[in-house]
């Protein structure tokens, strides 16, 4: 699973938006619950924090009570990500504003200089009152922090960036977290709109409405200059492959630049 990509600009990530919509018929619109009755073909229901969970039909996980996702749409989109984008498209660096925000303590942050430098990253984009894609998109960074253990906040960290900062104050951020167990090395982030959507603009995820951001995670490393747009969903194996290989300036990829 090396397959990577790499967008420096707005108009790669809508290109990128409008492949994943044409790409699957049957892959869930993440926003739109009808979206999810017009799949034909039999689904299997799991649930993205315990994928021992498995159920023919829609509803809540009875662990986690985290609504239950369709796993075939899950592995088709994700393999969309990987077929669809085959070799990777190397480019130079992202441009990341240092701009000023909030984490979820309510503390100003400079979103260059205190998250991003210096650390490999993954950033996903959420919004705290969304009920369909951002708690599994939650859910899977929680599994990801796991599985780094210790490297969560020393060399990796975890970026949950509000799309709807109006309604996602520090408070909001911070319960939505806790409901993941964020810790130390998992910042969320929200701040004055203006400054939101710049950073937005510049990461590739400015949307006209919350509702329609994709389910994309965004990793990368402003040392090594790598950075892949993947499905936010995928496994977090294959983030966690990501990871290392953003951070690793020795890699066979990094030779091919
Ligand atoms: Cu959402």
């Amino acid at each position: 699973m090396r397959s990577r990509y790499f967008h420096t600009h707005t108009l790669a990530a809508l290109a990128f938006a409008l492949t994943l919509c044409a790409a699957s018929e049957t892959r869930v619109n993440a926003h739109d619950p009808r979206a999810h009755a017009e799949a034909k073909e039999e689904v299997v229901y799991t649930c993205p924090m315990h994928p021992e969970v498995k159920s023919k039909k829609k509803g809540a996980c009875p662990k986690c009570k985290m609504d239950l996702r369709p796993a075939r749409a899950e592995s088709q989109a994700a393999e969309v990500m990987t077929a669809g984008h085959g070799d990777s498209q190397v480019t130079s660096k992202m441009s990341i504003p240092d701009v000023e925000l909030l984490d979820q303590d309510g503390r100003t942050i400079h979103f260059y200089s205190d998250l991003v430098k210096g650390k490999t990253v993954a950033v996903n984009f959420i919004f705290t009152t969304c009920t369909t894609i951002c708690p599994p998109l939650g859910a899977t960074f929680a599994r990801v922090q796991r599985d780094l253990g210790e490297r969560a906040g020393q060399d990796v960290r975890l970026i949950s960036v509000s799309v709807d900062p109006a309604t996602d104050t520090p408070e909001r951020l911070k319960a939505w977290g806790e409901k993941f167990h964020a810790g130390p090395g998992w910042t969320l982030v929200t701040g004055p709109k203006p400054q939101v959507d710049e950073l937005l603009r510049a990461l590739g995820a400015a949307t006209a409405s919350p509702q329609d951001h994709s389910p994309t995670v965004l990793v990368g490393n402003d040392a090594t200059g790598r950075w892949t747009r993947a499905y936010g969903l995928a496994r977090p194996a294959v983030l966690l492959g990501l990871i290392d290989a953003a951070g690793d300036s020795t890699g066979k990829e990094a030779a091919r630049q």
